[in-house]
């Protein structure tokens, strides 16, 4: 297969009439530019797919639902207790009706995979599903019933704190062994493999909810390529918390007990002194920014810009899914900095680069990073997850391509390309669903 567009965003910047050629499995097999054109010629702008790296689908359930005064201090763990009580009403169809949907939203919104952060593993009274990949299963198949690449990582979720402490009984759902996700993860690797859309990785839910054995076990359990995710550093309280447990906070404690690298994606770290930040920065490990989230929680601002100038990696995610639009995301992250800062520009370094076009192309490939995905550009042997942005109208008509990406990412009110491919598959049309 092969497509044509007159304007397309390589790694080196907009070129003009490109025609990839596609392979059979989904990924580019060749790029040219100057092209005549011919095949699939696409009516817009082409970008790369935006990876979504951090997601609780089930939480969507909940948007808007917890945004009233409560009688006494609204913060993130009275959010918790409302999201507990969501989650112990969700049976595995419940859960997959709702991930279909979100999953639906995403591609709608410009994101072309997902990781799937997941740790509803038990019924609502904790007890175990005959399979214990049950709920796992129903996330993959609303992945696939909407068409998105998921990365599933089945999360470790052994207590409630920081030392140890027991789960409590609204917590019993997520009760799991690193023996208990090893065999969930192993038992969707057999049946998934050979599949290019679905990859599992390997999860713990945070430094709160499992001490250094149990992550010790579950890191050496899995196979040694596959991505690592965590929570860490989002709240002060967890930080204090973990430094008075283990000696450390969260992000220092890893980086002085793992080889964190590549593989590694610590979603949020939102707390981290200078040290931390910079060494961090220096692990080529994926800091997973879920801006509107953090907002809606009240969770802080990361240091983007000394992060960024270390040559910290980036991705961006939906996590709660109060909103689902990559552009948001994006737009949050930059005037976040330029609020707290009182200047404008952070994400951009270099005299006259893109700010837009910078964010995006760093939640791009950091996002593929997180996902343990080939993609993130539009390069030879990556996989052909682009987007068809819509500049028929206002703000992206008329635009020259060096303006398009900070026009799509600080102007529009609706992010929503005009067609996306996921592994070389329409998945919308005309912002429609294409079956
Ligand atoms: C989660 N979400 O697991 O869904 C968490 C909240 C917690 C975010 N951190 C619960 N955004 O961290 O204990
Ligand atoms: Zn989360």
């Amino acid at each position: 297969m092969r497509i044509f567009a007159r304007e397309a965003l390589l790694p080196d910047g907009w070129a003009r009439d490109v025609a990839f050629e596609l392979g059979p499995d989904g990924t580019i097999a060749d790029v040219q530019r100057g092209a005549p054109p011919g095949g699939d010629v696409v009516d817009g702008p082409v970008v790369p797919g935006m990876p979504n790296l951090h997601s609780h689908a089930f939480q969507r359930a909940m948007a808007g639902a917890a945004e009233r005064r409560g009688a006494s201090g609204d913060d993130f763990w009275g959010w918790r207790e409302a999201m507990y009580r969501l989650a112990a009403t969700l049976d595995p169809d419940a859960l997959r009706t709702i991930a279909r949907e979100v999953y639906r939203a995403m591609l709608a919104a410009g994101y072309t995979a997902v990781a799937e952060f997941h740790y509803l593993h038990r019924d609502p009274r904790g007890a175990w599903y005959a399979d214990k990949a049950e709920t796992s299963r129903a996330l993959i198949a609303a992945a696939k019933d909407a068409g998105i690449a998921i990365c599933l990582l089945p999360a470790l979720y052994a207590h409630a704190d920081a030392g140890g402490a027991p789960l409590h009984a609204r917590q019993q759902r997520f009760a799991t062994t690193p023996d208990d996700v090893l065999e969930i993860a192993g038992a969707l690797r057999r049946d998934h493999a050979g599949d290019p859309d679905v990859v599992v990785g390997a999860c713990a839910h945070s430094l709160r909810a499992v001490t250094p054995d149990e992550l010790r076990a579950l890191v050496a359990g899995s196979p040694p390529t596959v991505p690592v995710h965590l929570h860490a550093a989002e709240q002060t309280r967890e930080v204090e918390a973990v430094r008075a447990a283990l000696g450390a906070p969260p992000v220092a404690w890893l980086l002085a007990n793992y080889d964190v690298g590549p593989r590694w994606c610590l979603v949020h770290a939102t707390h981290m002194d200078d040290a931390e930040r910079d060494a961090l920065a220096r692990t080529g490990a994926i800091a997973g920014l879920c801006p509107t989230t953090e907002a809606n929680l009240g969770d802080g601002v990361f240091p983007l810009a000394p992060y960024l100038a270390a040559g910290g990696r980036i991705g961006i995610g939906s996590d709660s899914n109060v909103s689902i639009s990559a552009v948001e995301e994006l737009r949050w992250l930059e005037y976040g900095q330029r609020l707290t800062k009182r200047r404008r520009i952070v994400a951009a370094s270099s005299t006259g680069q893109s700010c837009g076009e910078t964010l995006y192309a760093h939640a791009a490939r950091g996002g593929a990073q997180a996902c343990g995905i080939r993609a993130g550009a539009l390069a030879v042997g990556h996989r052909a997850d682009l987007l068809v942005l819509d500049d028929r109208a206002e703000p992206l008509a008329g635009a020259p391509p060096e303006e398009l990406l900070d026009r799509y990412v600080f102007a529009t009110n609706r992010a929503a390309p005009r067609h996306v491919m996921v592994g070389g598959r329409w998945r919308v049309r005309d912002g429609n669903p294409s079956p």
